[in-house]
């Protein structure tokens, strides 16, 4: 089979998800073709059965803003004929699902079509699909794809609930390749960031207000208080500043708090770290918890979205409601100050990530895309 992924390029979870996917699926000897802007952050383009179509927006004296969505759907269409694709995958419904239901009218002039498969990531649908500017466009080509996937039952909720949808929406969870944990040299790795007495809180996100930085700071703020602690950010994004502006309000915190920026080794620092923080304000599954948790570390978070679908009260981490910084911070301390149950939630926390392995996903995605194939040549 031929499988058009369209996704961003950038190390959001819909590109890292859209990443991993084809990743996966080219190993197993499906042939995947890419097109973005750019090359996706992860994707290894070494594999013989991928294939990466960069699409080239041409500037012109006139455009106030670059046409991508255009140039997106002219290149879907080219692509589809010349490797002669059997189905598309959008992730994300903007601008993907959209110009994939364009490249499809263009293909219909021709006696041609394709089916498309749109899944569902999250802000496409709880934030920036809600604008105006965006809102029926997004519903119309998610009601358009042939196949729609959300990434948790939380998501299926909200986008029924949000726009009015004429399909069935299937679930499939974000997932996780378990055998990319490898635990040698954590222990050595460990003292680069703390001394043996001291313990390590990590956040990882995109930066963006939804992920609630403040409230990763408050909380470590309370929790070094009591026991001592180190935190470690990792990502970048337009919150960026407001680390600034807390480190200038307490530079007695500037030794402890370590940002790394975008990192190449993500498993590595997590697999050293104790609990991971994430309080976010809007989360449809919560990629980044469940990467922590393959590392054997359990997460501190909010009720936000899917989040409760992945963390587990009291057995993978603790969750509260959002903003309730105080709630956090407490089931921090209590974690962080009892070896024993920190030892029990470590093992509870791989254990369920295992549950999410890409062993169990990946025919879910296989499976979805020959039952869309079959009723796609059937009607
Ligand atoms: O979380 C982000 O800011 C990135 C975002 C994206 O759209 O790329 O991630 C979304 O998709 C991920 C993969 O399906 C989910 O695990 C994240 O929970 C989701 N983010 C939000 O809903 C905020």
């Amino acid at each position: 089979m031929k499988i058009g992924i369209l996704c961003y390029p950038t190390y959001g979870g819909s590109g890292i998800v859209a990443t991993e996917l084809g990743m996966s699926l080219a190993k197993k000897g499906y042939e995947v073709h890419f097109i973005s802007n750019n090359l996706p952050a992860r994707l290894d383009i070494t594999n013989p059965n991928i294939f990466f179509h960069k699409v080239n927006v041409q500037t012109y004296p006139l455009f106030q803003y670059q046409p991508y969505d255009i140039a997106l759907s002219s290149m879907i269409y080219r692509v589809v004929n010349l490797y002669k694709l059997d189905i598309l995958h959008a992730h994300y419904a903007i601008p993907y699902a959209y110009a994939a239901f364009t490249a499809k009218q263009m293909l219909k002039e021709e006696g041609k079509d394709i089916p498309l498969v749109t899944t569902l990531h999250g802000t496409d649908i709880t934030l920036v699909g809600q604008h105006p500017s965006y809102r029926h466009a997004v519903e119309f080509s998610i009601n358009q794809s042939d196949t729609i996937t959300s990434v948790s039952e939380s998501l299926k909720k909200d986008t029924l609930k949000l726009f009015s949808i004429k399909k069935e929406i299937k679930v499939i969870t974000n997932f996780i390749d378990n055998s990319e944990f490898d635990y040698n040299n954590t222990a050595c790795q460990r003292m680069q960031f703390a001394s043996d007495d001291e313990k390590i809180l990590i956040h990882v996100s995109n930066l963006r207000p939804v992920k609630r930085i403040e409230d990763v700071l408050e909380i470590f703020r309370n929790v070094q208080k009591k026991i001592k602690t180190m935190l470690i950010i990792i990502g970048e994004g337009p919150d960026m500043e407001k680390i600034n502006g807390f480190l200038e309000e307490n530079p007695e915190l500037i030794g402890k708090i370590r940002l790394l920026g975008k990192v190449n080794d993500l498993y590595k620092i997590l697999q050293l770290s104790d609990v991971f923080l994430l309080p976010s304000e809007q989360e449809s599954f919560g990629l980044a918890a469940l990467e922590a948790m393959a590392a054997s570390t359990p997460v501190i978070s909010s009720n936000a979205g899917g989040i409760p679908e992945v963390n587990i009260q009291g057995e993978t981490g603790y969750l509260a409601e959002i903003g309730n910084v105080e709630a956090m911070s407490n089931y921090c301390i209590k974690l962080l100050s009892n070896e024993e149950l920190l030892l029990k939630m470590k093992r509870n926390a791989k254990e369920q990530a295992l549950k999410f392995d890409l062993k169990n996903i990946l025919p879910l995605y296989e499976e979805m895309y020959a039952e869309t194939l079959k009723s796609f040549v059937r009607s």
